[in-house]
C-alpha cells in the first residue's frame, strides 16, 4: 500500500500548474530532457496536474540536478550505485541525481548488456517525481514507489497503487 510523507504535503489546490527546469550547470541533450518529460507525464496522464518546462531555474518550481558527491544539501551523493538520486517532499521541489551513475537512457537495450552498473533513468525519474508530489513509498512489489530497483531493469508503468496514492493527493 502507498505511504504519504507525515503531515500529508502536497502542492497547493491553486498550483496545479508546475514548472521544472534543469541546472544550467548541467548540458542535458534534448533526448535526456525528453526522458524527464515522459516521466512527468506518467503523473499528469493520471491527474490534473500540468509539468511544463521552464528555462528559469531560479524560478521553477520543481528544479533538477546531476551533482557528484557533497553537493550542499546535507545528503552526499555516493558515487556508483547506493543512493541514486533523491527529491524531497512538497513544497521543495528539489531532485538531485547522483551524476557518477550509469545512467541508462530508457528504450536503449542494448545497454543494459554492455554497461556495468547500468542504471535506467526514466525509472528513477517517476520514481522521484512521486516523492516530489508527496508519495512515500509503498509495499507493493510492482509499484513505482516501492523502495527496491534492480540494476539494469526498466520500471516505469504506474500501478493502480501508486494511481490511488497520487489520485487520493491530488
Ligand atoms: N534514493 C532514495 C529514494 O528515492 C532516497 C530516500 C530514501 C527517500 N528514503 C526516502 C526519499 C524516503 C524520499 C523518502 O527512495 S535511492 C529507488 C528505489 C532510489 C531508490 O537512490 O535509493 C529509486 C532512487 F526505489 F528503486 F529503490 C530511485 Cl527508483
Ligand atoms: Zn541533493
Ligand atoms: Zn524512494
Amino acid at each position: 500500500r502507498y505511504t504519504l510523507f507525515p503531515g500529508e504535503p502536497r502542492w497547493p489546490k491553486d498550483r496545479r500548474d508546475l514548472t521544472y527546469a534543469f541546472d544550467p550547470r548541467n548540458p542535458l541533450t534534448e533526448e535526456v530532457k525528453g526522458v524527464f518529460a515522459r516521466a512527468f507525464g506518467r503523473w499528469s496522464d493520471v491527474t490534473a496536474l500540468n509539468f511544463t518546462r521552464s528555462e528559469s531555474f531560479s524560478t521553477s518550481d520543481i528544479t533538477i540536478g546531476f551533482y557528484t558527491g557533497d553537493h550542499g544539501d546535507g545528503e552526499p551523493f555516493d558515487g556508483v550505485l547506493g543512493t541514486l538520486a533523491h527529491a524531497f517532499s512538497p513544497p521543495s521541489g528539489k531532485f538531485h541525481l547522483d551524476a557518477d551513475e550509469n545512467w541508462v537512457v530508457s528504450g536503449d537495450l542494448d545497454s543494459f548488456l554492455s554497461v556495468t552498473a547500468a542504471v535506467d533513468l526514466e525509472s528513477v525519474a517517476v520514481h522521484e517525481i512521486g516523492h516530489l508530489l508527496g508519495l512515500g513509498h509503498s509495499s507493493v512489489e510492482d509499484s513505482i514507489m516501492y523502495p527496491t530497483i534492480t540494476t539494469g531493469r526498466r520500471k516505469v508503468d504506474l500501478t493502480n497503487d501508486d494511481v490511488e496514492g497520487i489520485q487520493y493527493l491530488y
